[in-house]
Order: structure tokens, then C-alpha cells, then sequence
């Protein structure tokens, strides 16, 4: 351990020396793939490049572009630069489509992961005697394993407790004196309906952290995570393509998060014409892992929006630049009648409402020519507790005179009773596209 207050010393290296290290890291990557990838090599032929062209940050956009269809195509090891033998590890995640992406770990792979994680946890305050509660799946899934290591490597007990079975979930958190939990935050919303159900004050559970993520969330459902649980709420976010979790996550600031570039080469591009975007600009964020010699990926379309926040010292003293929250991922954006809506957007606006409930489902479909948005939403009253019509019809007009002012655009608003929707373990689907269907 470096200091009490960072895992590793390359948190606070000066900015210079750690342009220094992406620099020998991006060389290293590009040769790591063209000499063990066929791909890649076929690629860096097509454009007309080899490694030796990649001299300074600013070839790097002469290098072809990686995409998830690619990872599909060469399934299952096609884009492995290493031996399976050399191999320690695979995981898997399953897209809406296809068969699902496989990625693998090298021993010094994992190692290098374990401390990223490591480094987000002990980041946010986890400490040896913490007591870390994760609930995510472990089948698989890069979230399960990711943070369980990481978790132990600090020296915190980890509860390896899963998804599902909620009631148990929270008799652990009692028994056992979990500090820190670990899940997606629409599960961690379920929860909460789950400890009140049992006549349990969420806030009476003893937590001091949340580590939410794998899935876009709002400030503002962070503020009811927060308030209920009275916990610390961080954003964690990454992906299994480049190791899973650990590639960027809030700091106290709370305000973006810390994208490790040590160990990710970061650009922000325009989506549609693939032109790169600067400081402050929205787009879809590109990764190129450079420390994985498993799976040296070039400039990966992750498919996220976001954007690079100012390069503002932060209070914490780490050096590394911060994104935004991740708004929404390109596919999941919709475009209702030339507007273009995240749920992520529509999210924020519910969750400020205090009439309404957790959980909520936004419907897009087809009337004839015209395109429809249909949120579905709940009310944050049971059943029995219910308002009368009149009051009901109150609220749902309040709720979509909201969404109108943000979204610019007219919603059909449905209010449910409490427990109406389903819910989720690990990650929630709460858009539902119906136009392709038809
Ligand atoms: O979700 C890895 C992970 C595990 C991240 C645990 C955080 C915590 P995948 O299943 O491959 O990996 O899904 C990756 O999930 O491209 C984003 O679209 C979305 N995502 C992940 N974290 C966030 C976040 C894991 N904090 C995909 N906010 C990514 C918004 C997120 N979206």
C-alpha cells in the first residue's frame, strides 16, 4: 500500500510522466496485437500501417476502429494475442443478440485488474475493517469475481452473497455487520422496498458505502439511495471487454469519475462520423486497454455516452482525468419524433418526484405514423395506502408536465400502484422499444 490515502502511488503521478507511460504502453499494445492478432494485422494492413507508424498520441487515430461485432465474429479466442494455456481465466456477457463476447485474463491480467478495483475501492474509503457485502452475479459476469478479489486484496471480509433472495441479502447485512455493499443501483432500490416490507429501516442496517453501477443511474436516484440507506452512494463504472469493473469510479468529490489512463487510453468521439470530440463534448467513449496482454483491443467503441469533465485539479489529489456520468449508451438512445431521449434523462426527472415510486418501465411504440413514449411508473404508496382517483390523476399530470419540460416532447404517463412492475437482480430493462416489433 502507498499512503493511507491512495492504493498506488500512480494515482498522483504528476500529469507529464503519465502522458510518459501511455505513451510506451500504446507502443507495446499496438505491437502486442499486430504480432499475436491476425485480425489486427489484416486491419493494420488494410489502413496501410504497421506498429512503427504509431510514434506519438496523435497517430493513434490512424488506427482502425474495434467494435463489439468484431469480439462476436471471432468468437470465442479469435482476438486472443495469447496461448490458451497461457490463459488463467475467462469471462462472458451476453449481449441482446448473438452468441456473447468472451474475454480472457493472463495472470498478470487479473493482477493488474484486482489492484484497479482495488485502487476504486479503497478510493471511496473501503478499509481492512470493512465488512463487504457483494451483490452481484457471480456466474460469469465480470462485477462478481472483479470486486470480490479486490475487496480481499485490501484486507475487507467479503460476504460473496450473489443476486436474488433479497430477504436473506438483508439478514446478512444485520448478522454479519456489512459496511459496504455492492450492486447494481436498480437492485440496491429493491432492497430498500424489500428491508421496509420487513418493517426494517433501511438506514438501521449499519452501512456506510454503496458501490452502484454495471447499468446508468441519475443524481438523483443517488440522492434516494443516499437518503434512504444513509450511506455514501460512488458510481462504478466498466466493462468485461476491458476487464469489467475498475476502469473509472467517483471519488469523494462525487462529482465524474476518476478514468484510470494508466491503464486505458481514452478518446471521445462523434458516434456518427467518428471524428473525435474535445474536452466537454458529448460522445461515445473509445477505450484501448494498455496494460492486457490477453486481449489488446484497439480503440474499442464501448457504445457509452459521455463526456471528458474539465481537467480541473481534483480535491483528492488524483491526477487522472474524469468523465462524466455515462448518460446512456448509443443504442439505448431513442429518437421520438426527431428528439433524441435516454432513459437515463427520463430517470432523473422521476426520481426527483417525490409521489413517485422506485421503479418505472418507458414503452416506445408505433400509432400509426406517429412514434409514442409511454412511461410506465409507479406510485411510492402500496395498495391499501392509495390515493383516490382524483389525487392520482394529479400526480400523473405533474409527472408529465416534468418530463415535457425536460424531454421537449409529450409522454403518455401510466401510475401503477406500488409493486406493479418487475424487478431486477442485476441489471434492469427498462426500455422497451416496440417499434422494430411491428
Ligand atoms: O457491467 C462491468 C461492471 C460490473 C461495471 C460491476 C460496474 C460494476 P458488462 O456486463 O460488460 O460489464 O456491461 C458493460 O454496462 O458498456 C455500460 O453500457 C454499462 N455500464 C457499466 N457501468 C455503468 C455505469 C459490466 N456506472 C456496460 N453507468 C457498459 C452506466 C454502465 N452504465
Amino acid at each position: 500500500m502507498y499512503s493511507d490515502k491512495y492504493w498506488e502511488k500512480e494515482e498522483i503521478i504528476p500529469k507529464k510522466e503519465l502522458e510518459e507511460i501511455q505513451m510506451k504502453r500504446m507502443r507495446w499494445v499496438v505491437r502486442n496485437a499486430y504480432e499475436n492478432v491476425p485480425f489486427y494485422r489484416r486491419k493494420f494492413k488494410e489502413a496501410g500501417i504497421t506498429p512503427e507508424d504509431i510514434k506519438r498520441k496523435e497517430d493513434f487515430c490512424k488506427l482502425p476502429f474495434t467494435v463489439k461485432e468484431d469480439l462476436r465474429e471471432n468468437y470465442p479466442f479469435g482476438l486472443f494475442a495469447r496461448k490458451k494455456e497461457e490463459l488463467v481465466r475467462i469471462h462472458t456477457s451476453s449481449g441482446t443478440s448473438g452468441k456473447p463476447k468472451v474475454v480472457g485474463y493472463t495472470r498478470e491480467d487479473l493482477e493488474n485488474w484486482i489492484n484497479q478495483v482495488a485502487r476504486c475501492l479503497y478510493m471511496v474509503g473501503c478499509r481492512k475493517n470493512d465488512v463487504f457485502q457483494n451483490m452481484v452475479s457471480y456466474n460469469f459476469f465480470t462485477g462478481g469475481l472483479g470486486f470480490h478479489y479486490a475487496a480481499e486484496r485490501i484486507g475487507a471480509m467479503v460476504i460473496p452473497s450473489g443476486t436474488g433472495n433479497t430477504e436473506r441479502q438483508i439478514q446478512c447485512m444485520l448478522d454479519f455487520g456489512t459496511t459496504i455493499v455492492h450492486a447494481t443501483p436498480s437492485y440496491a432500490l429493491h432492497i430498500k422496498e424489500v428491508a421496509e416490507g420487513m418493517c426494517i429501516d433501511p438506514s438501521d442496517l449499519g452501512l456506510r458505502i454503496g458501490c452502484f453501477g454495471a447499468e446508468p443511474w441519475s443524481e438523483n436516484t443517488r440522492k434516494r439511495l443516499e437518503d434512504a440507506f444513509g450511506i455514501k452512494a460512488f458510481d462504478s463504472y466498466g466493462l468485461s471487454e476491458m476487464n469489467g469493473p475498475g476502469v473509472a469510479f467517483e471519488c469523494e468529490e462525487q462529482n465524474g469519475l476518476h478514468i484510470w489512463v494508466d491503464h486505458y487510453f481514452i478518446e471521445i468521439i462523434d458516434p456518427e462520423t467518428l471524428e473525435p470530440l474535445g474536452e466537454g463534448e458529448k460522445g461515445e467513449l473509445v477505450l484501448t486497454p494498455l496494460t492486457k496482454e490477453a486481449l489488446p483491443l484497439i480503440r474499442y467503441r464501448t457504445g457509452d455516452i459521455t463526456l471528458l469533465l474539465e481537467d480541473e485539479k481534483c480535491s483528492c489529489g488524483r491526477t487522472h482525468p474524469k468523465i462524466h456520468r455515462i448518460l446512456g449508451r448509443s443504442d439505448d438512445m431513442v429518437v421520438v419524433r426527431g428528439i433524441n431521449v435516454f432513459p437515463s434523462q427520463i430517470e432523473n426527472v422521476l426520481m426527483r418526484i417525490p409521489e413517485v415510486g422506485d421503479h418505472f418501465q418507458v414503452i416506445i411504440a408505433r400509432n400509426g405514423t406517429l412514434d409514442e413514449i409511454t412511461v410506465k411508473v409507479e406510485s411510492n404508496e402500496s395498495n391499501e395506502r392509495s390515493k383516490n382517483s382524483l389525487e392520482k390523476e394529479k400526480i400523473r399530470q405533474k409527472i408529465q408536465k416534468e418530463l415535457q419540460k425536460e424531454l421537449n416532447l409529450r409522454t403518455n404517463v401510466e401510475l401503477l400502484d406500488k409493486g406493479s412492475l418487475e424487478r431486477y437482480v442485476l441489471k434492469s430493462k427498462r426500455l422497451l422499444d416496440l417499434r422494430g416489433a411491428l
